[in-house]
């Protein structure tokens, strides 16, 4: 990237003082970035590619970026400028990685090493995808998946399955699935997908397809390594196979963002993030003592629906000493976050509370 710049150029327009750049593939925000208000900040989101972002040619002609949509009773391309005319719709949701809390894992589970910063809560501007399938003449009969395909370009001499970025999902997501154009009100940069990517609410970001090319109703999953041997949560030594769950729906979880290492005596305010996944939330709890004893916070700022986070507030009297700050979500399922995570090879889905605390100092 430009020389003496902190950030690699597809990305030279983020706020550097707000991120963690982990390698040119891997930016994570940093923990107490994270502010108040319910959506994060373009330029303070994570990012995460498997492979080098496309040229940033690709965004000249966004309007006529072509999706193709197949495993339909009528499969056609179909351009931005189209996808437009069917249907708008925005929808809220947090994009977080499958290795979001990874560094947490005791065994050192191979990967980036993302603490929170792996996670975010936009607004997605773009067409429900059920929409365009309806004006496709409906999904074909006897396929049970959503297959995305990424649009990059596979380095020559790599065969594409091991490399390509290509997500199957239940066909049932295609409840919530969109094909988006703008992400906080703005057309999707290229470093978040653009001019098109497929995002589906309440699932793990590997899911949400940047750049998409092709969205196939499939009826098994794809035989892409990413998906077939990677994403796959198994016992740590234990190699990836399609048998394993895949990182699909994401649970309840939460953390605190601030204070994160010392506070003055007296009355303090402490704050975090909280969200269902696929579900909408019932409720947060703050402990200051490691999860002895627990208090109800308060949410902060409107409710986005059930896909997006909620900031939480709790205000508590504070003497001098040392505290263990945690938080304990539960969804209007009923489903509280654990308070231990699942060992698992590379680390994914980590949502327990003990591990995402923080030490604080009072004095
Ligand atoms: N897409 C594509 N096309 N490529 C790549 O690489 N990655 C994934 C998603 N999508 C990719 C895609 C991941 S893995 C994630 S997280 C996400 O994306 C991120 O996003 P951003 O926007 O933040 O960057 Mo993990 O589960």
């Amino acid at each position: 990237w430009a020389q003496g710049s902190p950030l690699p150029d597809y990305v030279g327009w983020k706020n550097a003082d707000a991120l963690i750049v982990h390698s040119a593939n891997t930016l994570e925000t940093k923990r107490d970035a994270i502010g108040r208000g319910v959506l994060t900040p373009s330029d303070q989101l994570f990012v995460r590619n498997n492979l080098p972002a496309p040229d940033a040619g690709i965004m000249q002609d966004i309007e006529g970026w072509e999706v193709n949509i197949a495993g339909v009773n009528h499969p056609r391309a179909i351009t931005l400028a189209e996808l437009k005319r069917i249907g708008v719709e925005t929808v809220v949701s947090v994009l977080q990685c499958s290795g979001n809390g990874r560094a947490f894992f005791p065994h050192g589970a191979s990967g980036t090493p993302w603490t929170t910063g792996a996670a975010g809560c936009v607004a997605w501007t773009g067409v429900p995808l059920r929409e365009v399938v309806r004006e496709l003449g409906g999904v074909a009969e006897g396929m049970n998946y959503l297959t995305g395909t990424g649009g990059e370009t596979i380095p020559a001499g790599l065969d594409p399955k091991t490399v390509m970025v290509e997500r199957s999902v239940p066909l049932a997501a295609l409840e919530q699935a969109m094909l988006v154009w703008e992400m906080n009100d703005e057309p999707l940069s290229l470093a978040h997908g653009g001019p098109v990517r497929l995002v589906i609410p309440g699932y793990y970001g590997v899911n949400n397809v940047k750049y998409v090319r092709q969205v196939a109703f499939t009826a098994g999953q794809t035989d892409a390594a990413i998906q077939a041997t990677g994403y796959r949560v198994r016992e740590v030594g234990v190699s990836g196979s399609p048998d394993q769950p895949s990182m699909w729906e994401m649970p309840v979880k939460s953390w605190v963002t601030s204070p994160l290492a010392s506070a003055s005596p007296g009355r303090t305010l402490i704050y975090g993030v909280a969200f269902g996944g696929v579900h909408g939330l019932a409720g947060v709890e703050v402990s200051v003592d490691g999860g002895s004893r627990w208090a109800e916070a308060r949410f902060l700022g409107p409710d986005l629906g059930r896909f997006a986070w909620r900031p939480f507030v709790l205000a508590t009297e504070l003497a001098p000493g040392e505290y263990r700050l945690v938080s304990r979500a539960t969804d209007d399922q009923g489903q509280v976050q654990p308070e231990e995570r699942v060992d698992n090879e590379r680390g994914y889905g980590h949502n327990g509370w003990k591990d995402h605390g923080v030490t604080l100092t009072v004095a």
